[in-house]
């Protein structure tokens, strides 16, 4: 299998890796400041870009390209300093409950 050809990410959309984080945090019964601990390998209190890739890779079994990786920092990320802070998880994944509210 070759997954690193350019129509892979013109296939990607964030949104799809946000319900893959989604379903995850359900399944595992997570919350989202455990989700981030789990994501922050160095624990010092932001997620960077290659965090971010491994952190999906175990987490939810998918390999995203650099330019995949940084499109979901940039969504992310309020202050614009190219990290993913606890507060920025949290306001993307309340971001994403509001949106999809069906009841
Ligand atoms: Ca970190
Ligand atoms: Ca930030």
């Amino acid at each position: 299998m070759s997954d690193t050809s350019p129509d892979d990410e013109q296939q990607w959309t964030l949104n799809d890796s946000m319900q893959k984080l989604a379903t995850c945090l359900e399944e595992n019964d997570l919350s989202v400041d455990a989700l981030f601990a789990q994501i922050d390998g160095d624990s010092d209190g932001s997620i960077n870009g290659p965090e971010l890739h491994k952190g999906l890779q175990s987490l939810v079994g998918e390999s995203l390209s650099p330019g995949q990786v940084s499109s979901i920092i940039k969504a992310f990320d309020i202050n614009e300093d190219n990290r993913i802070d606890v507060e920025e998880l949290r306001a993307a994944f309340a971001g994403m409950q509001d949106d999809s509210e069906e009841e």
